[in-house]
């Protein structure tokens, strides 16, 4: 299988489940029960419904990869906490997936790497974050059976910064 990589975090999305297919817990089990082949338009590097987010990363965070209209589930926001402020990323994930790291967060889950990267310059994705303790979900979509939502925050609050971005990456495990 080719190596996909892909940080796009802006889309449209649908997320569903009809209860009745069983999704398999690798991306090859999930591309074959929505519907694409592989080798063909389920490759993980390609973008089926032509919604920017290539397969792999449809399937990352449980949307579906042949459907482009509908609620985006990645989201950033300021949330303040302890009366200071910090920019943070809100994104399904496979449930159960361990987060380690400090210079940005990995885990691996399911065949798939989910990367968290913070960075000042767009240059060094290398600045400190970690996960948040309370998840802000508010208004973002149910998601199916196998996801769940995370929340991931800058570590030093906005305050100390002049600007900051973060992001989600995701790759296929070696
Ligand atoms: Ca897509
Ligand atoms: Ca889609």
């Amino acid at each position: 299988m080719s190596r996909a990589e892909d940080y796009k975090d802006l889309g449209a999305y649908e997320v569903s489940y009809d209860g009745t297919t069983t999704l398999g817990t690798s991306y090859e089990d999930w591309i074959v029960a929505k519907g694409l082949v592989f080798p063909g338009n389920g490759d993980p590097a390609l973008d089926a419904d032509l919604d920017g987010y290539r397969n792999l990363m449809e399937f990352a965070v449980g949307s579906e990869p042949l459907v482009k209209n509908s609620v985006h589930p990645i989201r950033t926001s300021l949330e303040t906490l302890n009366g200071r402020e910090f920019l943070v990323l809100t994104t399904p994930v496979r449930s159960g997936a361990i987060f380690s790291g400090e210079q940005g967060l990995s885990a691996s889950r399911d065949g798939i790497v989910y990367f968290i990267e913070v960075t000042s310059d767009l240059e060094k994705f290398n600045e400190l974050v970690a996960e948040s303790p309370s998840v802000v979900h508010c208004g973002l979509p149910s998601l199916p059976i196998g996801w769940e939502y995370r929340s991931f925050q800058c570590t030093p609050p906005t305050s100390d910064l002049s600007r900051e971005f973060i992001r989600l990456r995701v790759e296929m495990e070696d």
